[in-house]
């Protein structure tokens, strides 16, 4: 039994499996495509919602150091990726990479870890859409009652569970089926629209990085780390780590590029280039937008949902039209992230059916669509249940600790296969290795000792049920183990 659990998907195996045509996904996507599917999924409510809110809580101007600090691990991680992304260039993303290096079990925890990150984030920042959705629905003086558009669940640290009097977050669920459906149908769409999207999003923050920018007051930037009240986390250096642990969740989503290595025209060059070259991107445009934001509005004032909007309202009157197409944009740009992070999970669990782990239905392409069908409908109607019922603080940092598990078992993934085939040849090669993936693993362990209890407690209560599936299903019909 345990010799099973170790039981290891060679990688030539994976590689071939990949070109089967029986299985095939339509190969369409470029190096502009993936960068543009990377930039997606990794720009959106971290940016739009969390920034200011760390900024106002916790690191003061300083959250622009608290960027650089999440960038720094990211990455770490993103170089791993990037090497494996170009040795094995699967949709099963980093669950693939752990079936060649540490066996079956593993993989099927990385499996299970990466639907926390790819599903729950889908529904994490479809609650951000709904927030920014119904308050621009609100500017036009069309009132959604609170009690459909927020959760019905709440969570505090005293009573626990409660419920929150709301009904649905009915609008969290609109964009969700949405978008669910948009995937489902087709891979081009998809990407045409995510594109769009993306066009529209970065256009949004060029325009509020010009006008903002000449308003910036210097003074709203000092003392660059304010200090510390005495509480840890709250400013001073300890601030500066607590916030670099929420913005985290701002840079999650250049894996996701690695997911679509079987709809990539040349995945074992292009897959780097789409992961590294967005979070370059995004980790340049937050850095950015940070200081324009913090120039222009002192942190203390940005603690809100919506911080870009309250920096435009600073700007004053002239910019009152400015107002309204920035949250067009938001609304626009959180799409995409819903988008590519459910793209993301269908093919997961698409490559994990075909290794038997799942049932076949996960696996299957539709003949028309070209598309896994089955699965991607059936996860934006999960995906749309968790948006319309949970909150959302509760749900990023689930998404931010089975993130960190995938990034640290990948970057660990890397030490044991230069160590155990250094031969095989790598089109593209971690630097610096092992200094890269240890510290990789390192930091990824060390954000997931700080989080809160109760997320631990979430991830133990998930893993339980994905034990329960694994050994009552996937164990017994594992392609590899029953081959
Ligand atoms: N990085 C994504 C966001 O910030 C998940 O919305």
């Amino acid at each position: 039994m345990s010799r099973s659990l170790f039981a290891k998907k060679s990688i030539s195996a994976l590689v071939a499996e990949a070109s089967d045509t029986k299985h095939a996904l339509k190969r369409t996507l470029g190096p502009l495509n993936l960068t543009a599917m990377g930039v997606g999924a990794i720009i959106g409510a971290g940016l739009f919602v969390l920034t200011g809110q760390a900024a106002a809580a916790h690191a003061g101007p300083a959250i622009i150091l608290s960027f650089a600090i999440a960038a720094v691990i990211c990455f770490f991680s993103a170089l791993c990726y990037a090497e494996f992304a170009s040795l094995i260039p699967i949709a099963g993303s980093a669950y693939s990479y752990a079936y060649a290096t540490m066996g079956e079990f593993a993989a099927w925890i990385i499996g299970w870890a990466l639907t926390l990150e790819y599903l729950f984030s889908s529904s994490t920042v479809a609650v951000g859409w709904s927030a920014y959705f119904v308050s621009l629905l609100r500017d036009f003086g069309l009132v959604i009652p609170t009690q459909y558009c927020s959760a019905p669940l709440a969570y505090d640290a005293v009573n626990g569970w409660v419920l929150s009097g709301s009904v649905i977050n009915l609008p969290a669920i609109f964009i969700v089926a949405i978008i669910g459906w948009m995937i489902s149908v087709g891979i081009q769409t998809a990407a045409f629209v995510n594109n769009l999207m993306v066009i529209i999003k970065l256009l949004i923050i060029v325009l509020f990085i010009g006008c903002g920018v000449v308003y910036i007051n210097w003074d709203n930037l000092r003392p660059f780390i304010p200090e510390n009240t005495g509480v840890f986390g709250q400013f001073g250096w300890s601030g500066v780590f607590r916030g670099a642990g929420i913005v985290f969740f701002a840079f999650i989503g250049f894996d996701a590029v690695s997911t679509l290595a079987q709809e990539a025209r040349n995945p074992q060059k292009d897959l780097p280039t789409g992961m590294l070259g967005s979070l370059s991107i995004s980790t340049l445009i937050y850095i950015i937008v940070a200081v324009v934001l913090l120039g222009v509005v002192g942190f203390s004032q940005l603690g809100v949902p919506d911080p870009i909007a309250v920096a435009v309202n600073a700007l004053g009157p002239n910019f009152v039209w400015l107002r309204y197409v920035i949250k067009i944009a938001i609304i626009a740009g959180l799409s995409s992230v819903v988008l590519v992070m459910l793209l993301g999970q269908s093919r997961i669990l698409f490559t994990m059916s075909q290794d038997g782990l799942l049932p076949k239905a996960f696996g299957k392409v539709h003949p028309k669509f070209k598309t896994p069908f089955f699965t991607s409908i059936l996860i934006s109607f999960i995906a749309m249940i968790i948006a319309g019922i949970f909150p959302v603080e509760i749900l990023g940092q689930l998404v931010s600790m089975g993130t960190l598990l995938a990034f640290a078992i990948v970057c660990l993934g890397v030490l044991i296969l230069r160590r155990t085939q250094p031969k095989l040849h790598r089109p593209f090669r971690t630097p610096l290795v092992p200094l890269i993936p240890a510290l990789g693993v390192l930091t990824c362990v060390a954000q997931m000792i700080v989080l809160p209890g109760v997320t631990w407690m979430q991830l133990v209560g998930w893993m339980v049920i994905g034990f329960i599936i694994y050994f009552s299903f996937g164990a017994k019909h594992s392609v590899v183990r029953n081959p």
